[in-house]
């Protein structure tokens, strides 16, 4: 279906955008045939979806059993987590305030799995022994989208069920007034001169309070002052008591004004009195992430164009800094050219689901697809990963990112590859999560020990994406698509766009920006890629291989290694730890796939699978430049553009004379599918562009297709070598032996100089070589200094009586070690020194 979502009046505080959501899924929906993944039966989903609520009913009853009405469950120790009576964990015991947590983030869920009879149960639990006036001192952030927006969820669907009749007759809005309750404690929070609120609170004593224990914080971040809109809009609306919309817009307000008026970015942590900047790097996961959601969704809740146009701005900034397909880049915000990190953290998963909404489908199929192989690889996401997929921080505290990303992929393509996905979580967490008492987070994906820990996101969230994702629509309790998910995925309806808002027209408006296919339209997957029912597929197929899981037997990384020393010795192990190489001995691998042939090892031969991992690489490594010099008329090497090199491929620094060929460019361009122009690129230099896939997988097919070479083009505009470091080029985490011919990559700007030679003389012969080694680079002249002894009679005459060692002063360019090599081999009785002369431009 191709639905056109028109350009809208909304008027600030006035906009109708209820069916919004709903608009934009069955407008993204179009038929899908022919994907990698078979279509789901109704009885195989249906199975799954009893697994989820069995997992469900596993995770919940444990913490009504063993841990309520302490706020956590501790899943090891099967019992409740009481703050104060654990040890300190820092900040993450902020979000507990003694107020039953995970029973109120996990109402809404149980309403949505239709669990109607423990529902009604829970919310009198909570009425009954739920005290929101504990003297605790709380984050605000959590507090908000836990507590008040559990509350919130659980107060819309106590009032739907009870509307029908059937259930819940005795509900007077009881959470509603919880709800007002807390939004009046978080309150004194926003008793800032900017209005961006303090990061904690206590319950009982606010903040300015002697009592209160807190108040002399001065930062926040980005996301914990830029997530309160939605509950607090929520809470106005409901209510009818303007004051918390008018203090949530006013910290979105903030927030606004005080981006980088360069890129359009915002930093990750902010003064909360001057309004400046603390940590300016910027991307969209940890400190940052759900601002940028609550732009979006605080459009759809409350149809308010000026949030829309702020998520617009912000997002072409993202598109073009951060998103380096597939990857997702933190960059300064101020210099947003510059990665500031290279490694990206979980909750950055959100981020392909986000996308979505916004209808931008390719890249959000590009990341997700990134994040379902770092899965693969390490079963869960770890909490931080570099750009060579390897653990930056193994933890995994069971969060619903990648699940909640996966849904909305389903929603949007109705590619049943997204169920197998799901399938795969399901499986995971099951096996890899469940313990007796619960499912437990893990300490660390790379070796599956447990933590004793299960958030309360866990239930609000996890389980409400699995459900969904498994459900048809006519198999719910709800109409899905008449709420919109908060951060922490409580239900918020839509029809709240047509309750008089409480709120002032905002008052920063946003830049005129130019609009793109996006800002106001609903683009249909048919607009996107016309008559291609397979474009999820095609775009993962880039991805497929990233972390080299999954990949063909043949190109495993189990190699027999020879180890100089006994075969039983267990030095050469710990030598070569000693260089940082992790060995696992192959036997730990083989049983399983290779049998016995492995096990008849010969003495003194070591078959180990190499993990390659050097555990200290080095942050800042160095990066030997490259450079890329023209030498075909009329450049004649007058041309040079700065390149940079890559860890694989050949090593440009070892060839004497660089590698020369004439440049060709790839078709396609990006070098992503099947090269159509291999007989072009034989013997030549390929040129491909940056982007869609990793640079391995390009530099595989343009080897194949006879390339010599390859010249890799950023495909960021505007970048350019003067501007950003050079960096190196890393391979897809597999074995990159196979690439043997040399890669180099330009940014933009020297790519545009190339491109355009070519365009403009068809033949453009080019050198690639280490910038040391530049043709025609004016070397230092060289002075030689001669000293002979002069012949009889050649002297003046009293100068006889004594041997005279004349010294000859002669400039000559083309002195080289060998003369001087030849010099002294010939025996000659010249003497010759050399040394560099003065630059004659440098001297006075
Ligand atoms: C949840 O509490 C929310 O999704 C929040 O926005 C950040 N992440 C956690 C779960 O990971």
């Amino acid at each position: 279906m191709v639905v056109n979502w028109t350009r809208r009046e909304t008027h600030s505080c006035g906009g109708f955008v209820m069916a919004l959501a709903a608009m934009i899924f069955s407008c993204l929906l179009i038929g899908v045939t022919g994907q990698d993944a078979q279509a789901m039966t109704a009885e195989e989903k249906s199975k799954i979806r009893d697994q989820i609520l069995e997992m469900f009913d596993h995770a919940y009853n444990s913490y009504m059993d063993y841990a309520y009405p302490a706020d956590e469950l501790m899943p090891l120790s099967c019992r409740g987590r009481v703050r104060g009576m654990e040890p300190n964990r820092g900040d993450i015991d902020d979000s507990l305030g003694k107020f039953s947590l995970t029973l109120i983030d996990s109402l809404d869920t149980l309403v949505l799995l239709n669990k109607l009879d423990e529902f009604e149960e829970a919310v009198r639990k909570t009425v009954r022994d739920v005290r929101l006036d504990n003297d605790i001192v709380v984050s605000v952030f959590e507090t908000n989208i836990r507590v008040l927006g559990g509350l919130l969820g659980a107060h819309v669907m106590a009032d739907v069920l009870k509307q029908r009749g059937e259930r819940m007759q005795w509900y007077r809005d009881e959470l509603l007034h919880m709800a007002k309750e807390l939004g009046y404690r978080l309150l004194p929070a926003f008793n800032t001169t900017s209005g961006l609120p303090y990061p904690r609170v206590n319950l009982r004593y606010g903040v300015a309070n002697p009592l209160s224990r807190t108040g002399t914080e001065s930062d926040t971040c980005t996301a914990c002052a830029g997530t309160m809109i939605l509950e607090f809009a929520a809470l106005s609306r409901l209510s009818g008591d303007t004051i918390f919309e008018e203090h949530a817009r006013k910290a979105m307000d903030v927030l606004w004004e005080k981006r980088q008026r360069g890129s359009d970015l915002v930093g990750t942590v902010i003064n909360i009195h001057s309004g400046d900047w603390v940590r300016r790097d910027s991307g969209v996961g940890a400190g940052i992430d759900s601002y940028y959601e609550y732009l979006m969704k605080a459009y759809i809740l409350l149809g308010d164009k000026v949030y829309l146009e702020r998520f617009n701005t912000h997002y072409s900034a993202i598109m073009k800094y951060i998103s380096q397909p597939p990857l997702l880049l933190n960059v300064h915000m101020h210099n947003p050219t510059v990665n500031v990190r290279s490694w990206m953290d979980s909750l950055l998963a959100f981020f392909p689901g986000l996308q979505v909404l916004r209808g931008d489908l390719k890249p959000a199929i590009e990341t997700h697809e990134m994040l379902y192989q770092v899965t693969k690889q390490h079963n869960f996401l770890p909490e931080a990963f570099t750009t060579e997929f390897r653990v930056h921080w193994g933890q995994h505290p069971l969060r619903p990112e990648f699940a909640e990303s996966t849904y909305f992929l389903y929603k949007a393509t109705g590619d049943p590859y997204y169920l197998k996905v799901g399938q795969s979580i399901v499986e995971k967490l099951n096996a890899h999560a469940r313990v007796p008492c619960g499912f437990a987070a893990v300490q660390d994906v790379r070796t599956g020990t447990h933590e004793d820990r299960m958030d309360s996101f866990f239930l609000a969230e996890m389980f409400k994406y699995l459900y969904l994702l498994f459900s048809e629509k006519s198999q719910l309790p709800i109409d899905i698509d008449d709420y919109i998910f908060t951060t922490e995925a409580h239900l918020l309806p839509v029809s709240l766009s047509t309750t008089q808002p409480s709120c002032h027209t905002n008052n920063t408006e946003p830049q005129a920006h130019e609009d793109d296919l996006f800002s106001y339209s609903c683009p249909s997957a048919q607009t996107l890629f016309p008559n291609n029912p397979t474009f999820a597929k095609t775009i993962r197929d880039g991805y497929k291989y990233l972390t080299g899981v999954g990949r063909a037997q043949q190109a495993s990384p189990v190699r027999g290694i020879e180890l100089p020393l006994h075969d039983t010795g267990l030095e050469p192990v710990e030598f070569l730890k000693s260089m940082g190489i992790s060995l696992t001995p192959l036997t730990e691998l083989i049983s399983a796939s290779q049998g016995s042939a492995f096990q008849d090892s010969q003495k003194g031969v070591f078959k180990l699978k190499l993990v390659a991992e050097v555990s200290q690489t080095p942050e800042h490594e160095e990066v030997v430049p490259l450079i890329v010099q023209l030498i075909s008329p009329p450049f004649l090497g007058r041309t040079v553009l700065t390149a940079g090199p890559a860890k694989f491929g050949m090593d440009l620094t070892k060839q004497e004379h660089g590698v020369k060929g004439s440049i060709v460019k790839s078709v396609p361009y990006m070098a992503c599918g099947p090269i159509e122009n291999a007989v072009e690129l034989q013997g030549h230099i390929a040129l491909a562009l940056r982007g869609d896939c990793m640079f391995a997988a390009k530099a595989r097919r343009l080897q194949e297709a006879g390339a010599i070479g390859v010249i890799f083009i950023d495909h960021r505009e505007g970048s350019s070598s003067a501007e950003t470091p050079l960096f190196q080029m890393v391979g897809d985490g597999e074995p990159t032996d196979d690439i043997t011919v040399p890669l180099v990559f330009l940014f933009s700007k020297e790519g545009a100089t190339l491109t355009a030679a070519l365009q403009e003389h068809h033949n453009v012969d080019v050198l690639l070589l280490p910038k040391e080694k530049q043709l025609g680079k004016e070397k230092p002249e060289k002075l030689n200094i001669k000293f002979r002894l002069a012949k009889e009679g050649e002297l003046a005459e009293g100068e006889t009586e004594s041997t005279t060692i004349q010294l000859v002063l002669e400039q000559s360019e083309s002195a080289t070690e060998t003369d001087t090599e030849a010099a002294s081999l010939t025996g000659d009785n010249q003497k010759t020194c050399t040394f560099p002369q003065k630059d004659p431009k440098n001297s006075p």
